[in-house]
C-alpha cells in the first residue's frame, strides 16, 4: 500500500475544516492521508502564508476504540513532547527543532479538539520534514539508527517522574494475559473462523509456559519498571531521507511505565526481517543476523550504561517474546471480527499472524547465537571503559 493518497473531494474537504481548528496560518494548499499506521487516522497538510513559505502540519484523530481516555493519553504525550524539548534546550542550548513532536494549540485552549462529526478527538503535530519511515529494513545502517534512536529515546525520558504518566492502556505488553484473552477469543469464536487457525493455536499453546517470565521478573523486583515507548516499530523512527540518519521517534500514545525490553524486543520483531509484518511468502520472513547485531548494537551504544544485568540477559528473549504477543495478538483479532488493527482485507490479520509466529520461531532458534552476540558487546564496553580510564 501507498505510503500516502493525495486527498480530492469530500476528504480534501475535511482535512482543510479540521486544520482550521489549530494554530496554522495561510491558506490551505492540499491534504493528503497517510496510512502507514493500523490504529490512528493520519493526514498532513500543507499550508502557504503570506509571504509564500509552504509549512506542512500533521492532523491525527485518536483511535478511541483502541484509546479508552483519549484526553490522558494527550496529557502524557504533552508531558513527555515538553519534557524532551527541556532537556535538549538545555542539552544544546538552543530548541533542537525537528528532534521531537510539537503540539499545536487547538481553538479553545487544548492541545486537542473534540469534533464529534469527525469522530471525535484531534491533535495536530509538526511535520518533520526532510525525513521519512521504512516498513522494513533494507541494510544494517538502517536498523542500527533505529536501534540508537529508541535507545536514546529510552535516555531521554528516563527522569521523568513515572507517576506522572498513566498506563494508556493497561497491560499492553503482559503477554500471558494476551494470551488469555486468545483463548477467551477461541472459546467465543464469534465469527466461526477458530477452524482456521488449529496450528497456530498449537504451536502458542506449546510455549504457553514462556509468557509470564519477564512480568513474574518484574513483579520479583528483578527487572526494574521505567518509561518506555513501547511501539517501537521500524516505521515509528523518522531517519534523514539522505543520510538515513535518525531524526525523530513519533507516535508517542503509548509511552508509559513499562520494561526497556518491550522496546528492544519490538525493534527485533521489526528491524530484523526483510519481509513486511503482511508478507505472505513465509520462505522470506526470518531474523537476519546481521540486522539483528546492527540494531543491538545501535541500542546498546546509547542505552549500555543504565541498563541492569537482567534486562541484558533477556534482550534476545525479549525478541522472541514480543514477536509472539503481537501474533497472539493479531489472531485474537481476526477471531473478533478485526475491531481493533486496521486491515484491507478479511484474511489480513490471520495473514499477519502467520507472518509474525513464523517469525518467533525463526527467532528461537537463534537465540543462543542473539544473547552471546549482545554479550559479547557488553564486554567491548566493559573495556573500553577501563581502558579510557
Ligand atoms: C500498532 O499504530 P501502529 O501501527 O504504529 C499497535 C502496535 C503493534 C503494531 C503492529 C496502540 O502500531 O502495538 O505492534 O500496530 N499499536 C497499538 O504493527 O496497539
Ligand atoms: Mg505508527
Amino acid at each position: 500500500m501507498p505510503h500516502s493518497k493525495h486527498a480530492t473531494g469530500a476528504v480534501a474537504e475535511r482535512i482543510a475544516r479540521i486544520g482550521n481548528q489549530f494554530a496554522i496560518s495561510g491558506d490551505f494548499l492540499y491534504g493528503e492521508e497517510l496510512c502507514n499506521g493500523h490504529i490512528n487516522t493520519t493526514y498532513r497538510a500543507c499550508y502557504r502564508s503570506e509571504d509564500g513559505l509552504e509549512e506542512r502540519y500533521i492532523l491525527q484523530r485518536i483511535n478511541d476504540y483502541v484509546f479508552k481516555e483519549p484526553a490522558q493519553v494527550m496529557r502524557n504525550v504533552e508531558k513527555v513532547t515538553r519534557h524532551i524539548t527541556w532537556k535538549l534546550m538545555r542539552r544544546r542550548g538552543r530548541c533542537n527543532a525537528g528532534q521531537i513532536l510539537t503540539l499545536y494549540p487547538a481553538r479553545g485552549g487544548r492541545s486537542y479538539i473534540v469534533l464529534p462529526d469527525e469522530g471525535g478527538m484531534w491533535r495536530c503535530y509538526n511535520n518533520i520534514e526532510g525525513t521519512h519511515t521504512y516498513d522494513v529494513v533494507e541494510n544494517t545502517r538502517q536498523a542500527y539508527q533505529a536501534g540508537y534512536a529508541f535507545g536514546s529515546f529510552q535516555e531521554l525520558v528516563s527522569d521523568m517522574n513515572p507517576d506522572d504518566i498513566k498506563e494508556s492502556i493497561p497491560d499492553f505488553h503482559n503477554t500471558a494475559k494476551r494470551y488469555e484473552k486468545l483463548l477467551g477469543s477461541v472459546a467465543a469464536d464469534v465469527k466461526g473462523r477458530a477452524a482456521d487457525c488449529q496450528a497456530e493455536l498449537e504451536l502458542l499453546a506449546g510455549w504457553a509456559d514462556r509468557y509470564s517470565k519477564l512480568t513474574d521478573m518484574q513483579a520479583r523486583g528483578e527487572i526494574p519498571t521505567r518509561i518506555t515507548h513501547n511501539d517501537t516499530k521500524i516505521n515509528n523512527v523518522m531517519l534523514d531521507e539522505e543520510s538515513d540518519q535518525a531524526v525523530c521517534v513519533i507516535d508517542l500514545d503509548t509511552v508509559m511505565p513499562g520494561l526497556s525490553l518491550y522496546d528492544f524486543g519490538d525493534m527485533v520483531r521489526t528491524a530484523t526481517c526483510e519481509a513486511e509484518e503482511d508478507e505472505k511468502d513465509l520462505s522470506k520472513v526470518k531474523l537476519e543476523m546481521p540486522f539483528f547485531e546492527s540494531l543491538a548494537e545501535g541500542y546498546l551504544d546509547a542505552t549500555n550504561e543504565f541498563l541492569t544485568q537482567s534486562e541484558i540477559d533477556n534482550l534476545a528473549f525479549a525478541g522472541w517474546l514480543i514477536t509472539t504477543e503481537i501474533g497472539i495478538r493479531f489472531l485474537t483479532d481476526y477471531l473478533d471480527g478485526d475491531l481493533y488493527f486496521r486491515t484491507e482485507y478479511p484474511e489480513h490479520n490471520l495473514v499477519r499472524a502467520r507472518n509474525q509466529l513464523k517469525l518467533a520461531q525463526s527467532i528461537d532458534e537463534k537465540l543462543p547465537r542473539m544473547q552471546r552476540y549482545i554479550n559479547r558487546l557488553i564486554k567491548s564496553y566493559k573495556t573500553q571503559y577501563k581502558k579510557a580510564r
